[in-house]
């Protein structure tokens, strides 16, 4: 078994009550580890250690937070290997993904963040014929929370925490009580490192206990969410009362609008990533397809003779482009919406049913799924399912594809396929979301906002912006 601790002032501690949580291994549906379900004393533990080193890493010169955290981004590229391995078995994802896509980036976000704080500034501000000046100090909040998903484990964890770090704060973390492990192994990272004892506190436990201690603590003064809507909405409400500052990265259902005048085969390949990548559980995934009408038939024929040659395997396998699902619940979630889109008169192109892998029968793991839906208030086109389901449908017009596209709950990202400059222009202004991608799809430079609108989020991560959300303006006015 492969328990884990907390990881509090630097130490490795087992929790104080509350009992523990079972880990289960997704690509075979075994309890493999257990894990703090960490009660209200241990946040206060872990807190108190923030609370204590606060004081000193926030006066940390600039030079040296960014020394420790570009530290912290080499070792964890040195032990790549080690990190992808523990993130596929405990996520059920590729571990070819693991490897390329999620611990270089939560490599780049401690690297990118400990660059980044060397060139943030603050403004100034004369005013003219009053003989002052003022300005604008940009002051680390204190302790802050960060907790994040299962979907992309380390990567998410880091992109909260990095920033935190850097802006001078102490934070008090949790991961995904579903996906922990990377977290975990990230505490040894930082002790190596030197970051110094109760600047990163990781506490590991259920949302509704470890989670609920943190967004509720009195002293905790900013939030930094990614997860479901739902969890978004309840955070918001308790934090509200308290004065929390809240950074909220919610669900998505991202248009992906395909027109005739684009690049065929790079939007295919493009597509069949931005469909399946990670099963599907990225909240980035342009899970509702529309395909101009006139290459309707033949992207319809050519989209489903490649997904249907993508392999479902097991996730330590070299050639497996789509891995087990996060978790039975997650699984049986995902099984009920391709039901409902059933119901709802959906055809099922390919995929729908549960896969045996071969050695791995108790695994979580589905096929690649494409729906052919009959109009866009179909409920499997309006909720996030977040795994790999994608339906699809033609348009005719670009007002028509516009009003479908922004016709949801959720404004996260959008995708447009066209080489037309009017067209490009014109969507791209009017689509309700936080990012557009223009032929292309997940392109990412960790200077660019990064966040939702709608019930997509609250406030913007990524660059400057995650800087500004981890510290406090203050403006000082002199006058002379
Ligand atoms: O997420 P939760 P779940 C979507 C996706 C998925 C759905 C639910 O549609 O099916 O959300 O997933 C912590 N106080 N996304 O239930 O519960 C929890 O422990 C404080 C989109 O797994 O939101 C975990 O650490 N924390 C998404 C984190 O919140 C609480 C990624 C996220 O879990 C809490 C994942 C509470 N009361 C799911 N309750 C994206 N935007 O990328 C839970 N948590």
């Amino acid at each position: 078994m492969e328990n884990i601790k907390n990881y509090i002032n630097g130490e490795f501690l087992l929790p104080l009550a509350n009992g523990w949580i079972n880990n289960y291994n997704p690509s075979n549906g075994e309890v493999y580890g257990e894990i703090p379900n960490s009660s209200k004393e241990d946040v206060e533990s872990a807190y108190i250690a923030a609370k204590t080193a606060f004081p000193t890493w926030s006066k940390t010169t600039l030079e040296e937070r960014s020394r420790i955290l570009i530290k912290i981004s080499e070792l964890l590229e040195a032990n790549l290997d080690r990190f992808a391995e523990t993130e596929s078995k405990d996520n059920g994802k590729p571990i070819s993904l693991a490897k390329a896509v999620d611990i270089p980036r939560a490599a780049s976000n401690f690297r990118f963040f400990g660059n980044a704080i060397t060139q943030f500034a603050s403004e100034s501000h004369e005013s003219v014929g009053q003989n002052a000046i003022n300005y604008t100090l940009r002051q680390p909040i204190g302790v802050v929370g960060c907790i994040s998903p299962w979907n992309l484990p380390l990567y998410l964890f880091t992109w909260k925490i990095a920033p935190a770090l850097a802006a001078g704060n102490c934070v008090v973390a949790k991961p995904s009580e579903v996906t922990p492990m990377t977290a975990y192994l990230l505490g040894e990272i930082c002790n190596e490192a030197g970051l110094p004892k109760g600047v990163l506190n990781i506490v590991h436990g259920l949302g509704t206990s470890t989670g609920q201690a943190i967004i509720e603590h009195p002293d905790i003064k900013a939030i930094s969410f990614t997860g479901g809507t739902a969890t978004g909405a309840h955070i918001a409400r308790v934090a509200a009362p308290l004065f929390k500052k809240l950074s909220l990265e919610l669900g998505g259902k991202n248009p992906n609008i395909i027109f005739a005048d684009c690049d065929y085969e790079d939007m295919l390949n493009t597509t069949v990533r931005s469909s399946f990548a990670n099963q599907g559980q990225i909240c980035l995934c342009g899970s509702r397809i529309f395909v101009d009408a006139s290459i309707y038939e033949k992207f319809k024929k050519d989209f489903v003779e490649k997904v249907k040659a993508l392999k479902v395997g097991h996730p330590s396998e070299a050639d497996t482009n789509i891995g087990a699902l996060v978790s039975k619940s997650h699984l049986e979630k995902v099984k009920d919406y391709i039901e409902i889109a059933k119901d709802e008169n959906g055809t099922i192109l390919c995929g729908g049913n549960e896969v045996t892998v071969n050695g791995y029968e108790n695994g979580y793991y589905l096929e690649p799924t494409v729906i052919e839906v009959p109009n866009d208030d179909c409920r499997v086109n309006q909720e996030e399912v977040f795994g790999p389901v994608v339906t699809i449908m033609p348009f005719n017009s670009e007002n028509e594809v516009l009003e479908m596209a922004n016709k949801v709950k959720y404004g996260l990202s959008a995708t447009l396929w066209t080489n037309d400059l009017k067209r490009t222009m014109k969507l791209s202004n009017q689509l309700q979301a936080g990012i557009v991608w223009v032929n292309t799809w997940m392109m990412r430079d960790l200077r660019t906002p990064f966040g939702g609108v709608k019930a997509s989020g609250v406030g913007r991560e990524g660059g400057f912006e995650a800087l500004r959300f981890f510290t406090e303006a203050k403006n000082v006015c002199i006058k002379y």
